[in-house]
This record gives C-alpha cells, sequence and structure tokens, in this order.
C-alpha cells in the first residue's frame, strides 16, 4: 500500500455532467447498467483516463453505443483504463458484484433482509467503474429492479419519478436526483420497511415530506428522531438562513453500519442505534446522541453536499464545520455549558491523546494510505474547534456574513479548507493568514501561563508562553492565534476588566470576561486598576484545543470551582483539584504510604451536594471524577500511565468521598429521583443523572447501598435508570447478586437487539473478576456476531478502550486477545479492524505493558495479506 500527498493533487481530466445507473437486483448477485456521459475538463488535453473500480465483475463495456472488444481497453483489480477518447463520449458498462457477500460493509451490501449502501469515502467504486472522487459532481438518475414482496420499497436520492410492474413479480422505480453530486452521497436502498411520515414547511412555505423507514417492528421508536429532525430543520434556517432544496427527505435505519450515519443526498442511512429511540431502549444520553446525528446528517445537506470537498484531505472542511453547526445546534437545544463540557472531555481525552500518538496528523492530513482511517477526532472534532476558534474570533455575525459569503460563492463546488477561511477572511476583514496553520500543523499546543500581581500599581500582569510538541514528521512547530477567554476572580466575586490599551469606560471595560488573543511564542496582558489579587479563570468555555498549564493553588481552584462566574470553568477547576489529589493518591500507593484523599477536594464537594440552587446536570457533571483514560492521558507526560494505580486512586477517592459525604449523597439521590413519568427532557435528564452520580458513590459503601440499585432496577420505567442500578449491580454487588441481575435483564429485553447491545457493553467494561474471560464468554453468546459492527464494538471495543485494567492486564492477553480479532477482522471488514486498532496504538504511554502490546503490533505487521487500513494504522505506530 502506497501514500498518496495532498500536494500531489491533480484535477480530473474528464467529468461527468450525467449519470444513469440501472440495478437488477438479484438474491446471489445484482447486475448495475451505467451510462457516464464523459466530458474531457475545460482545459485538459487528455486522451485516456483510467475510473475506479474494484471488486467488479465487467459483462458488457460499450463507448458511444459500440462495444468494446479487447484490446480497447484495460482492466485490472482497481481501475479501467479507457484510450482514444474524444472531447465527450458515453460509456456504458454492465457489472456484476455480490453484495450478499459483502462484509466489508461498503458499496452495495446487505443488511439482514434489506440493500443498502455506503459509499463514502471510496465505495462507490465497489458498484460500478467510475471517477470516484468528490471533485467529480453529476446529475443521477436511477432505476432500481427488484422482487415486489422481499423488497416493496425502493429508494435512491432525489425524486421518484416513475414506477411500474415488472415480470417475474418484480417491480421497477426511477429516483432522479437534480442536484449534481459525487459519488460518495450516492444510496440506494431495497427491502421491506415501514415508515412514519411527516411534513415541514421551509422558511419559503415550500413542504417537505419527511419520511423515516425502519422494520415494522420499530415504528414505535421514530418519534424522537422525527422531531430532531424538525428541530434541526428550523435551526438550520434561523441560525445559518440555510433552507432544505427538495421536495423530499428520507432516512432509512439499518442494524448493520460501519458508524453513526451517513449523509447521502435527500436519502440519509443511519444506523439502528443512532436513530431509534424510545424510554425503554435508549438512554438519556442514547435520546441526545440521535438528536445530534440527525441533525448533523441534515446540516451536511448544506455543508458538505450543496458545497462539498475537493479531495479527501479537505474531508475537514465539511466534517469540522457540520460538527461545530451540530454542537452549537444541541448548545442551543439544551444546555451550553454541559456541552461544551461533554466536548472537551473528549477532546482532552481522545482527541489529544490521537495528537500524542504515532498517528498525529493535522486537521487537513497532507498524506494518508487509506482515507478511511482519516475519520478521526482531529479531523472531526478538533476541526469543529477550529471552526470554532474563528467564530470566536470574527463574533456571531461577521461569522455569519461568512458562512453566506462561503455558501454563495461555492454552491455547487467541490472545494478546500482554504477556501472556507477565505470566506470568513473576505467577508469580515480579519485578517486569518496566520490562523491557517491551524490546518496545517499537527500537535496539540500548550500554553504556559503565569501571573503576577503588583499591588502598588495596581496591575495584574499576564504573561503567555505557547508552544507544540513535535509530532510524526513535523519537528518545528509554530505560533498559532489562540483565542484565550479568560476573566480575573476577585474575593467577592469576577472583577471588571481593564486591559491596557483599551479604552476606558467603554461598553467592553465595563464587563468581566475577555477573549485574548495569543499569537506569538511569549507574549503579555497588562490588566489594570486591579483592586485584588486575582485568581485567573482560564480557557472559559474551552476556547481552544490547548492544554493550559497554570501553577494554582489547591485553594486557587476551590475558589474557582466554587465561584466563577463561568460554568466550563467551575467544573474546570474542579477537575484540576481531582486530577492533583488523584495523583497524590497514586504516589502514596505507590510508596507504600496510606491513602488520604485531599480534604479540600471533599470540603468542595460537600459544597455542590449542600447547593439546592446548582442545577443538577452541572453538579453531576462536576461531582464525577476524570475518567481512567482522561488520567492517563495526562500521566503520558510525566512517564507514562499506571493503569493500575490510576484505577485503585480512583476508586479509593470513590469510597472516600462517599464515607465522608453519604448522608449528602443519600439526600440528593432522593430528592432527584424522578417520579413523573419518563420524557427525555433536560430538567429530567439532570435529575436522574445526579441521582445515578450519587447512587454510584453510594454502591461503595457496601451491601445496603447497594440493595438501593436492586430497588431502582426493579421500580425503573426508563433504560437510563436500569442500565445505571444493573451497572451498579454488576460492579459492586455479590457475585450471585451480579449474575441473576445481569441474566434477569437479558431475559427481559432479549427481543430488542439496540437494548442487549448495551448490555453486553455494559459487561465488557465490568473489573470484577476476570474481566477478559468475561468478554471471550460474550463472544459465544448467542446475541454476539463478529459480522455486526454494533456487536463488535459493544463488546471488543469497550473492552478494549473502556475497561483499562482489564485490557492492560499484566500477563498481556488483553493484547493477544485484541489482535486475534483484528486479525480475523482484517480482510472481512478492514474499517472495523483498523478502528478496533487504536488502543493498542497509544502502546508509548503505557511503561507496563509497552514491549507486549509493542509485539503484538509486531506480529499483526507480519501478517500477509494486510488490507491497507490495518496495515496503515500498524505500521505507523510502529514507526
Ligand atoms: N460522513 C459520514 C462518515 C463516513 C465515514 C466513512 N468511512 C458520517 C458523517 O460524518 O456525517
Ligand atoms: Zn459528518
Amino acid at each position: 500500500p502506497k501514500a498518496i500527498y495532498l500536494k500531489n493533487y491533480q484535477p480530473p481530466e474528464y467529468l461527468i455532467p450525467e449519470t444513469r445507473l440501472h440495478f437488477e437486483l438479484h438474491e446471489e448477485f445484482a447486475l448495475v447498467h451505467a451510462t457516464l456521459r464523459l466530458a474531457r475538463r475545460p482545459g485538459s488535453s487528455a486522451t485516456s483516463l483510467r475510473l475506479h473500480g474494484e471488486d467488479l465483475e465487467l459483462l458488457a463495456i460499450a463507448l458511444n453505443g459500440r462495444a468494446l472488444v479487447d484490446g480497447e481497453y484495460a482492466v485490472d483489480d482497481a481501475s479501467l483504463t479507457l484510450t482514444g477518447l474524444a472531447e465527450t463520449v458515453e460509456l456504458q458498462t454492465t457489472t456484476r458484484i455480490r453484495p450478499q457477500d459483502n462484509t466489508a460493509l461498503e458499496g452495495l451490501y446487505k443488511s439482514r433482509a434489506m440493500f443498502c449502501t455506503q459509499c463514502e469515502a471510496e465505495g462507490f467504486r465497489k458498484i460500478t467503474y467510475f471517477l470516484d472522487r468528490p471533485d467529480v459532481m453529476s446529475v443521477f438518475s436511477v432505476t432500481i429492479d427488484a422482487d415486489l414482496e422481499r423488497y416493496p420499497v425502493l429508494l435512491s436520492n432525489g425524486n421518484r419519478t416513475a414506477q411500474s410492474g415488472l415480470a417475474d413479480a418484480r417491480h421497477r422505480v426511477v429516483w432522479e436526483d437534480p442536484f449534481p453530486k459525487p459519488a460518495y452521497l450516492f444510496a440506494l436502498v431495497a427491502g421491506d420497511l415501514a415508515r412514519v411520515e411527516d411534513t415541514f414547511t421551509t422558511m419559503s412555505g415550500r413542504s417537505v415530506v419527511l419520511r423515516i423507514y425502519v422494520e415494522e417492528k420499530d415504528l414505535g421508536k421514530c418519534d424522537h428522531a422525527m422531531q430532531s429532525l424538525k428541530h434541526a430543520m428550523r435551526w438550520d434556517e434561523e441560525v445559518y438562513g440555510r433552507e432544505y432544496d427538495l421536495d423530499i427527505f428520507n432516512i432509512v435505519a439499518v442494524d448493520d453500519f460501519n458508524m453513526g450515519a451517513m449523509e447521502n443526498k435527500s436519502l440519509n442511512i443511519f444506523n439502528t442505534s443512532c436513530i431509534l429511540a424510545s424510554p425503554e431502549t435508549t438512554t438519556d444520553v442514547g435520546f441526545e446522541r440521535v438528536e445530534s446525528i440527525v441533525a448533523h446528517e441534515y446540516f451536511h445537506n448544506w455543508s458538505g453536499n450543496r458545497v462539498t470537498c475537493r479531495d479527501w484531505f479537505q474531508l475537514s472542511l465539511k466534517e469540522g464545520f457540520t460538527v461545530f453547526r451540530d454542537a452549537e445546534f444541541s448548545a442551543d437545544r439544551g444546555a451550553r455549558d454541559l456541552k461544551r463540557i461533554e466536548d472537551a472531555t473528549l477532546l482532552r481525552t481522545a482527541q489529544f491523546a490521537e495528537d500524542g500518538g504515532p498517528m498525529a496528523h493535522p486537521v487537513r492530513p497532507d498524506s494518508f494510505i487509506e482515507i478511511s482511517n482519516f475519520y478521526t477526532l482531529t479531523v472531526y472534532e478538533k476541526g469543529a474547534a477550529v471552526v470554532r476558534m474563528i467564530h470566536t474570533l470574527l463574533g456571531p455575525e461577521r461569522f455569519r456574513a461568512g458562512s453566506d459569503l462561503y455558501f454563495e460563492r461555492h454552491d455547487g463546488q467541490a472545494v478546500t479548507c482554504d477556501d472556507f477561511v477565505d470566506a470568513m477572511q473576505d467577508s469580515s476583514g480579519v485578517d486569518l493568514s496566520q490562523f491557517r496553520r491551524w490546518y496545517s500543523q499537527a500537535g496539540t499546543p500548550e500554553l504556559a501561563i503565569s501571573g503576577e500581581y503588583d499591588a502598588d500599581a495596581r496591575t495584574f500582569a499576564l504573561h503567555v508562553t505557547q508552544s507544540c510538541p513535535a509530532t510524526p514528521g513535523q519537528p518545528d512547530k509554530l505560533p498559532l492565534v489562540i483565542p484565550l477567554a479568560m476573566g480575573l476572580l476577585g474575593d467577592a466575586g469576577n472583577l471588571r476588566l481593564q486591559l491596557q490599551g483599551e479604552p476606558a469606560g467603554s461598553e467592553l471595560a465595563d464587563n468581566t470576561h475577555r477573549v485574548l488573543e495569543v499569537n506569538a511564542a511569549e507574549q503579555s496582558f497588562l490588566f489594570t486598576d486591579v483592586p485584588e489579587k486575582p485568581v485567573p479563570s482560564l480557557l472559559r468555555g474551552f476556547s481552544a484545543p490547548v492544554r493550559v498549564r497554570y501553577d494554582f493553588s489547591r485553594e486557587d481552584l476551590c475558589a474557582l470551582m466554587m465561584r466563577d462566574g463561568d460554568g466550563f470553568a467551575r467544573w474546570d477547576a474542579g477537575q484540576q483539584l481531582m486530577v492533583q489529589a488523584l495523583g497524590n493518591l497514586q504516589t502514596q500507593r505507590r510508596d507504600g504510604e496510606a491513602l488520604a484523599l485531599d480534604p479540600l477536594l471533599v470540603d468542595a464537594l460537600g459544597g455542590l451536594l449542600r447547593d439546592e440552587q446548582l442545577e443538577p446536570a452541572v453538579a453531576a457533571a462536576m461531582l464525577a471524577l476524570p475518567g481512567e483514560n482522561t488520567l492517563a492521558e495526562l500521566a503520558s507526560h510525566a512517564g507514562g500511565a499506571d493503569v493500575e494505580g490510576i484505577h485503585a486512586a480512583r476508586e479509593h477517592a470513590r469510597g472516600a468521598i462517599a464515607g465522608a459525604l453519604g448522608d449528602e449523597l443519600a439526600g440528593v439521590y432522593r430528592r432527584c429521583r424522578v417520579s413523573e413519568e419518563y420524557a427525555p427532557v433536560g430538567e429530567q435528564i439532570g435529575r436522574r443523572t445526579l441521582a445515578n452520580v450519587c447512587l454510584s458513590y453510594l454502591a461503595t459503601l457496601g451491601e445496603a447501598q447497594v440493595a438501593l440499585a436492586a430497588t431502582q432496577l426493579e421500580a425503573a420505567d426508563n433504560l437510563t435508570d436500569r442500565l445505571a442500578a444493573l451497572q451498579i449491580l454488576a460492579q459492586y454487588g455479590e457475585a450471585s447478586q451480579r449474575e441473576s441481575a445481569l441474566q434477569r435483564f437479558y431475559d427481559d429485553w432479549s427481543h430488542e437487539t439496540l437494548v442487549v447491545n448495551q448490555w453486553l457493553q455494559l459487561q465488557a467494561m465490568l473489573t470484577v473478576g476476570d474481566s477478559l474471560e468475561r468478554v471471550r464468554a460474550l463472544m459465544e453468546h448467542p446475541a454476539f456476531t463478529l459480522d455486526n459492527p454494533n456487536k463488535v464494538r459493544a463488546v471488543v471495543g469497550a473492552f478494549a478502550s473502556g475497561n483499562p485494567t482489564g485490557f492492560h492486564r499484566a500477563d498481556g492477553a488483553g493484547y493477544g486477545f485484541l489482535g486475534g480479532i483484528v486479525e480475523i477482522l482484517n480482510r472481512r471488514n478492514p474499517q472495523m479492524a483498523a478502528r478496533l486498532l487504536v488502543p493498542l496504538t497509544k502502546w508509548r504511554n503505557y511503561p507496563a505493558g509497552r514491549d507486549a502490546m509493542r509485539e503484538e503490533l509486531q506480529r499483526l505487521a507480519a501478517l500477509p495479506d494486510l488490507s491497507p487500513d490495518v496495515y496503515e494504522v500498524v505500521s505507523k505506530s510502529l514507526a
């Protein structure tokens, strides 16, 4: 496998203004008749053309109506080459493909009884010969023939323009999509599907039919997705002025899907786990996930489909922007601070780890071997953080003007990240040239900040130094533009700020919040008229994807945690206090001392529990200790993570907190229980989350408290409370209690695949007993199959990334287990295989397991027949 480079980008020699496809779907195979109108790109003088095509059996080929004979074209396992081409030609091919045998779930494949497609990024080439690259946009017309009884519903992009009966109890449907699109947005579905339907009236008064197609049994689980879709459509009109552009919008749910969902033009295809929702089968977090993914895919209609990517190096053009859009949508729908907390946690835990590891790459990568490996946290989440920083630097009005200009300038085009920034720059007049480094420079920048108070001069200076560690291929880094949102905390609350150089008495000078623009390696900011020595509140709202180092005392952190004006900063200060406290416990444990948790932290948490004014959801977030993976990521800087030590420290802290604050925890648990009928609304969600956080602390205290979980499990009317209780019973209950609760839950819910998947996942993450043994047994369970990505993620993925002590057990068996699964999936589903491997690639961060992890990677590297996906991850992580 060879790498391809952004710097070698060449525009296509031919374009395909028009594509006609005719599918004949059968039980053993499918025939694809394709008619492509090819037109030489203005400016090109090429007469030959190489079309992409993989796993295709070419049955017929004709140019301008004349069948080609051997020698007039060339076919290999990845392409079809034509020569002697005129300026415009019509190419007709017939290929035979085998969707039934397609276990990679890329191209046209079968999920249970239905046919469906997944073409992004390069799956269309497994359907027919084509220029399968996003800068070739074509108008598609699609004819589908299939058995009427098995496949009464036949869908593709755009509008349905014809339908008719055929011989042999078959039927035909024709779809035409008026919008030119790249092949990755093509979709086809055929199946026996039921649907729910609704309508939406757009801001200009057009009525759009909305349909969600599912298996009959799931009809009752579509409401939440439908409501989410309508909210998203309205929000995009209100916030971005973007209206939907066809008369119909379809969503289809499929069980076998490599990721969450796909934004195919007017025919979004979803993993059932990201679309179906009901109180019995979906947790609060699941409801929120459905809403945000429905919105995300819908928003792609403009940020992705109407304006798409020139090449796959520009993936963040659509993904970073669309993640930013969906995050703002969720923040507007719910609680903004909480959404920022969730996103910052994800970035700090997983994206920072990516940035610090062997696969580190810029938001716009320079090269790749297999693009499927670059649907990463860096491209998505850091990409979104980069768009957010533009939003912060420009402010909402100028950002909106920039996005208007972007959509107007590039509608119908395939463009680059630079085009996006150009639009923001041109409309605002803000020079973003230095800012662009965020797209090309990999690694997590670090701000080392110190504060200096001068009581006589009444000034407070912030000295800021920025740096960024080297990443593979990028030894030297340049200073970035970093918006640093901040405030200063005094004894009685946040101080009014006056920055030196700022006009005094202006509206700005009056408030307590600033965004400092850090753009040099070293800089100072001087605040004047500061009446007392303040504690700085830094990186409010997680205003940039950076690490901040500031030598806060524990008392400073407590002050910020209890009194700062910014919700995110309060949470963040609490987390820092916890990280320090947990670090001390680890040191005590290593030195064989008695473990003693920082009393200041316990007091602060007690204060939170007693504060009845604090929103429950915020209290829940502030009470939760940083996760083991977050702590491991932080430790990767200080000589590497001690998995056992982290786990032990965290468990000790949980017990100590519960021991000291048992009455408060029990009181809040009682006060927060929701007695109304379940609804996935913010107020209830907050109370449930807080109650379950309290319960999970209490469970560390012993049998009597574990019994509360048993009661909750019996009484619950929703999956959130049930799963939380089951987790506690399984983790803290006695063995017999654990096994019977798990068995009973399965017996109750074995008919609901999505619930069973969550049941599998919960067990894969239990740390009692021999986790690996448990996981092996789960893989033998009738509910498990390696062919379904949701199951693989629930068991293997959850174990490798969500059960650190199990995965990193001292004998290395966890690594061998994961490697074995990757070996099996390497050919069957390369995308899944490569993704599962990610935890092993972090081997340098784990001193104890380092050798065994590396050896497992070396074993994989030596296997014959590695897919490009797995090869890339393995070889880069060993380099
Ligand atoms: N664009 C798709 C992801 C496709 C992944 C292909 N391996 C979903 C999304 O980001 O909206
Ligand atoms: Zn997306």
